[in-house]
């Protein structure tokens, strides 16, 4: 099917195999689930796309207990054929590679652009995963006894529960199920039920890889809320990791759920990210950076830039330019290659926004630009806005989920790193300059205190090469590239001995 073909939804639904009323479990097979259903909205016009009837208790069950089964077999699968099936299934994201990043967009909402760029994502996903089924290594020691030899050794964990939120409906998943895939372990996908379609066609594609090349149900879902799904999976000890994205507080319960029985938690939480701006800067770089950071998906990245800190020399002509860019972001239907910012993801997401700005004003914040939803149309649409703030601001240290960017002056770069640093979360962070000395300043020991630090990049839009994550209440977990693959597996030590005595380490004797 070609992009032109594709006129209406209801086309674009069924080159991907949505229904109008899907089933929201699979384990190789589709259940006939019938707990209540969750309703898909277009957040441009408010209007029902499809729906799903989420998993049961019994669904539940089964899910699990066939991802179990699926991990015994795929964990003796050589990693590099379970590399291959990864390939496959990236060889299909590349065919639909269209059709998906616009359902991301007709679910989300973000603009199609990033839609694609999602899926796109994905695809970089695979292909490292691929690699990387040839490069699961362990270390080889010195042993400090004769005739030992010491080397480590990564096995499969297990069924790894994915929970992902609806900003990044396909990559995130992606991120956790490739890698998770080539490490030997099944995986158990609880998507947002914001946008439970993507998760659908998604799965739909990737349980067709599987059949066709005769490999276990590894890639399995269940659509439902936190009693029907997150609870359970948190609670059980067949699920040895749960990988979470979300807001601090919903990480804050499943952390606490899953170490209560000494299962691995992998968290990305809540940021709070700002850019640092020099009097040096480059600073129509900066501003395109800035717009990118925080009007990009609508403000709803956990990467977003949400906080500003401009030196004193360049704050007054930054924010004029702010202004006068702000005035001109075009919103709309975010399909159309024009527009710059879709819809916020639903009507409690704009309802949140005019809350924290109502916060903003009691608090002494100044909005200079924007402020307002847009009532002219249907859909979930506001303004992006710009507020003057003040680092006493308590709402400063929140991440409400949404394009408001706060404002701020200093004088000094320490000051300034003092500020950036002093709010919960740590997971993106910029500075702009073009002083050597100034940049890494902001990446030494002493500067920025978050999970991703970058100099003339935004905070957002990571590549997938890097870790991916933060410290402080966004969770301290890393997923993607690297090394995040360690967090899938388990790792042994193993010593032999090939002499013909048994010396003991730390020279204890023990004879007999
Ligand atoms: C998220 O918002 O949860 O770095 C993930 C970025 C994207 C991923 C964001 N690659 O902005």
């Amino acid at each position: 099917m070609t992009v032109q073909t594709l006129t209406t939804h209801s086309d674009l639904l069924s080159a991907l195999g949505v229904e109008p009323v899907n089933n929201g479990a699979y384990c190789g097979e589709w259940l006939s689930t019938n707990g209540p259903e969750v309703i898909s909205i277009d957040p441009s016009t408010g209007n029902e796309i499809a729906r799903v009837k989420t998993a049961t208790s019994e669904d539940y069950e089964r899910v699990v207990s066939v991802s179990v089964e699926a991990f015994h077999e795929w964990r003796t699968w050589p990693a590099p054929r379970r590399g291959e099936i990864v390939r496959l299934v990236a060889d299909e994201l590349r065919k639909h590679k269209d059709e998906l990043g616009r359902l991301v967009t007709l679910e989300m909402g973000k603009i199609l652009s990033e839609g694609l760029g999602e899926v796109q994502e994905m695809i970089d996903m695979a292909d490292f995963s691929v690699g990387l089924s040839r490069q699961l290594y362990g270390l080889s020691m010195h042993s400090e006894r004769a005739k030992h030899r010491m080397y480590e050794q990564w096995h499969p964990l297990g069924p790894v529960g994915i929970i992902s939120a609806f900003n990044f409906p396909v990559a995130v998943w992606a991120w956790n199920a490739f890698v998770a895939a080539v490490c030997g372990d099944s995986n158990i996908w609880k998507p947002s039920e914001k946008t439970p379609l993507t998760a659908v066609a998604v799965t739909r594609i990737a349980g067709r890889v599987l059949k066709e090349n005769s490999a276990p149900p590894i890639f399995n879902l269940l659509i439902g809320d936190r009693h029907q799904v997150g609870e359970p999976m948190t609670q059980d000890k067949r699920i040895p990791l749960i990988s979470a994205t979300g807001s601090t507080g919903m990480g804050r319960a499943v952390g606490q759920t899953v170490a209560q029985r000494i299962g691995r938690s992998l968290l990305e939480l809540g940021g709070n990210n700002a850019i640092v701006v020099m009097d040096d800067a480059d600073l129509d770089l900066t501003l395109r950076a800035v717009l990118f950071g925080a009007v990009g998906t609508a403000g709803q990245r956990c990467t977003s830039t949400r906080r500003l800190f401009l030196q004193k020399g360049i704050a007054a002509e930054m924010k004029e330019s702010l202004i006068s860019a702000y005035s001109s972001i075009s919103i709309g239907d975010p399909m159309d290659p024009s527009i710059l910012m879709g819809p916020l993801v639903d009507q409690r997401a704009v309802d949140d926004m005019m809350a924290a700005l109502d916060t903003i004003r009691e608090q002494g914040g100044r909005v200079v630009c924007g402020g307002h939803a847009k009532t002219d149309r249907d859909g979930f649409f506001v303004e992006p806005t710009l507020v003057e703030a003040t680092p006493d601001m308590p709402i400063t240290c929140d991440e409400t989920f949404a394009p408001i960017l706060y404002l701020f002056e200093f004088d000094t770069l320490d000051e300034a790193i003092e500020r950036h640093n002093a709010v919960p979360q740590g997971l993106s962070s910029a500075i702009f300059t073009l002083n050597m000395r100034s940049a890494e300043r902001f990446l030494s020991v002493a500067g920025s205190d978050c999970g991703i630090a970058n100099v003339n990049i935004g905070t957002s839009g990571a590549e997938i090469g890097g870790a991916f994550g933060g410290e402080k209440e966004t969770g301290g977990g890393r997923e993607a590239g690297s090394d995040s693959w360690k967090a899938y597996m388990r790792r042994q030590t193993c010593t032999l001995n090939y002499g013909e005595e048994l010396p003991l380490a730390q020279g204890v004797e023990f004879k007999v």
